[in-house]
């Protein structure tokens, strides 16, 4: 079934100018850039973003790096979107993920690791409401 899923572009990506280069494996995996947009978080949006992981240990972290600098976000479209583009990304930990993926290419550390996607359907409606809230889904999603 198509799906829809969140994709961003962290700020460690945009100022080394790796955009073009992310977009591209996203593109060559057959998903379809449905909207697109670029953006500075402020603590507010990112605190609002990243609600569920408010108290961890890494949340403040977290906050100033994804406030450091642009973000590209995505609604990304394909046959089971959110579970492919997680295995194009890799894991949390880039140092654990297949040389191919995204992390492992462009992530620096654990933070700074280039990319987000939704990691579950219900995530991702969440997440595209928070960065696009005027987004019209189709009946099937
Ligand atoms: P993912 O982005 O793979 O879905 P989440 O949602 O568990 O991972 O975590 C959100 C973000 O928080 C991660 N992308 C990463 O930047 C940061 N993060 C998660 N776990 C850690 C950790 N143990 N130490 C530092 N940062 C972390």
């Amino acid at each position: 079934m198509k799906e829809y899923t969140l994709f961003l572009i962290k700020p460690d990506s945009t100022k080394r100018n790796h955009i073009g280069a992310i977009l591209k494996i996203v593109e060559e995996h057959d998903f379809i850039v449905k909207e697109m947009k670029m953006l500075k978080m402020d603590r507010t949006f990112a605190e609002y973003f990243y609600e569920e992981h408010k108290g961890k240990d890494f949340f403040e972290r977290l906050i100033e790096f994804m406030t450091s600098g642009k973000t590209v976000a995505a609604i990304i479209s394909r046959e089971d979107a959110v579970h492919e583009l997680r295995k194009v990304i890799g894991k949390t930990d880039y140092h654990e993920t297949r040389p191919e993926t995204i992390r492992r290419i462009y992530g620096e550390t654990v933070t700074r690791n280039a990319v987000h996607a939704s990691d579950s359907p219900g995530h991702a409606k969440e997440e595209i409401l928070k960065v696009f809230p005027d987004f019209m889904f189709d009946n099937n999603q």
